[in-house]
């Protein structure tokens, strides 16, 4: 599953097109991910922090209105979340749960009273997990919790969080084995990461993005939040998933390059 990363805030050409409601530019670059062929759109305004929950709103009505393409709720917001979500027609992901008490109990409830898809961070409220071992005992704990709750293993995604390489050495390494050894014990759930996070700070970026994205579906991910109209990075999805027996008859790499997705660059 790809879920295209433009519309955020924290991005600079972003944050001012919400601020004005621009509704125009928004819908362009929402339709150029749609293009692309994203299956979600992110929305996250989370640089609002005092009228988040109104602004969440806006953008999601706009966007469910206008463009077939479901919607992907950036928030740990769980007044945004619960305005924006009845607004939604196909789907919802909600981004995100993690272990932490007070988001969890906010959150559960609305993925439950919505059929919403789940990302859950390997987060339990203290400091960013450090090692496989302890991100694989919290991703565990957030799997067997949330079935048991009463979430499909199917509408689970674990996010094992990826760190920038410049600042921590192994934090590539430690999301690549937190997913192959969550992977190997809950095979019925799926995996997703913000994938740019990894190259933060380096020159050449999607270069990095994109060798990152061939190693993570080597070890079990199989969903991203990206920029879909890199379409360099798109051939290496669709390549790395064929090449993992992900696509029976290579017909999903095939279709893909008929519809002229990506290429080799
Ligand atoms: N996991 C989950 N959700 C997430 C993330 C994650 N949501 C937010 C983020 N991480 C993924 N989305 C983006 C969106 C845009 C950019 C990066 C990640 C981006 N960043 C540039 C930068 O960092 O320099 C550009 C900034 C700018 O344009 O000003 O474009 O990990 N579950």
């Amino acid at each position: 599953m790809i879920i295209g990363e433009l519309i955020n805030t924290s991005r600079k050409s972003i944050k001012p097109l919400v601020e004005n409601y621009d509704a125009e530019a928004i819908l362009a670059i929402v339709r150029s991910e749609a293009e692309a062929g994203a299956d979600f759109i992110d929305l996250n305004c989370g640089t609002f922090v005092k009228d988040e929950p109104e602004r969440l709103t806006w953008l999601t009505k706009l966007v469910a209105e206008s463009i077939d393409t479901p919607i992907c709720l950036d928030s740990p917001n769980p007044a945004a979340l619960r305005a924006a979500l009845p607004l939604l027609k196909g789907p919802a992901v909600i981004n995100s749960i993690s272990a932490e008490t007070k988001r969890y109990n906010d959150i559960l409830p609305l993925a439950l009273e919505f059929g919403a898809k789940l990302i859950a961070l390997c987060l339990d409220g203290k400091a960013v997990p450090k090692t496989a071992e302890e991100r694989y005992t919290i991703g565990a704990q957030l799997i067997e919790n949330l079935v048991k709750a009463g979430i499909p293993a199917d509408n689970i995604y674990i996010d094992p969080l990826v760190e920038p390489v410049s600042v921590s050495q192994n934090g590539g390494l430690v999301l690549l084995e937190t997913v192959r050894r969550l992977h190997t014990d809950y095979p019925e759930v799926h995996f997703i990461c913000g994938l740019s996070n990894i190259s933060f700070g380096l020159p050449n970026r999607k270069l990095v993005n994109r060798y990152f994205l061939a190693q993570t579906i080597g070890a079990g991910m199989d969903s991203f939040i990206l920029d879909p109209t890199d379409r360099s990075l798109m051939g290496c999805y669709w390549a790395s998933r064929m090449l993992v027996g992900q696509d029976k008859f290579c017909s999903q790499y095939l279709k893909a390059n008929r519809q002229g997705l990506f290429e080799d660059k």
